[in-house]
């Protein structure tokens, strides 16, 4: 007796993948939004527009999404949030206990939640392994990003990117700010970057910092404290998710 009666073989294996995969990139070279990085602001805010039926691409160049939730703190793998966030947290269906007035969530269930949530939903494509390098201008509006296999980038092959234009663009890059980096150094603008850390006060900053670089370019999360010079926050992870929802308010206010 075998275990399987619909057997699937190999070539149609492989077929399909290519079939579904090329289909959701195909798509993907038109959105109204692209969100560059798949940590706690950018899997927030893709989800955000998503649900107000918004076409969201989310691009992250590492294997998993997540970014820095995934090991907690020294590895301690919990994180911390304010009670304030806590609807957040139930959206996403993040599980989570109250102690001394703050939340702990199991920083593997926080990230998976976050993934899970904007990996299924249905008007966002999330693709791991693309690297964004550039951006796509048309005129003074940024209208889109410039990105390449992850692999390609890592060996250093001089293999040509390619083109996904949208509506808005949003850096949720963390403390690297990579599309801020490369907006600066182009128009030569200068910003503030991150300051020392002191977690009530970088809570804060990381909310009022996220905003609208430049027409169609906006910046959330770890990347919005890299322009208006924020203080990092440790392990505390409220101000990412509400970066993220604010975000999503800002783009939705500017594309309409
Ligand atoms: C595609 C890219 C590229 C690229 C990077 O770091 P993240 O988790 O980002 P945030 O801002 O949502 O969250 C910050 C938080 O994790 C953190 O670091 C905190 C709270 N630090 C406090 C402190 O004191 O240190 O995620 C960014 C994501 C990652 O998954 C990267 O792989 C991805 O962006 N990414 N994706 N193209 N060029 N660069």
């Amino acid at each position: 007796m075998k275990a399987f009666s619909n057997p699937v073989p190999d070539v149609r294996v492989s077929r399909l993948i290519i079939k579904h995969y090329l289909k959701d990139l195909e798509d993907a070279v038109i959105s109204d939004v692209i969100v560059v990085g798949g940590g706690p602001s950018g899997l927030v805010c893709a989800h955000t527009l998503a649900g107000w039926g918004y076409k969201v691409t989310v691009l992250d160049r590492r294997l998993a999404p997540g970014g820095g939730i995934w090991g907690g703190s020294m590895g301690f793998n919990k994180v911390i949030l304010q009670k304030d966030v806590a609807g957040i947290l139930d959206e996403f269906r993040v599980p989570y206990i109250e102690d001394e007035g703050a939340l702990v969530v199991p920083s593997v269930a926080l990230a998976s939640g976050l993934i899970l949530a904007a990996a299924s939903h249905p008007n966002i494509k999330l693709f791991n392994l693309i690297t964004v390098v550039d951006l796509h201008a048309t005129g003074d509006r940024i209208s889109g990003v410039v990105a390449n296999s992850s692999a390609i980038e890592l060996q250093k092959l001089h293999v040509d990117p390619m083109v996904l234009t949208a509506r808005a663009v949003l850096d949720a890059t963390g403390h690297e700010a990579v599309l801020v980096n490369l907006y600066c150094n182009r128009v030569g603008v200068s910003v503030t970057r991150e300051h020392f850390m002191n977690a009530e006060k970088g809570e804060e900053d990381v909310v009022a910092n996220t905003q609208m670089l430049a027409p169609g370019l906006f910046v959330a999360g770890m990347a919005a404290n890299n322009v208006g010079g924020g203080c990092r926050m440790g392990p505390i992870f409220g101000g990412m998710l509400l970066s993220g929802k604010k975000a999503a308010d800002l783009i939705r206010e500017y594309i309409g």
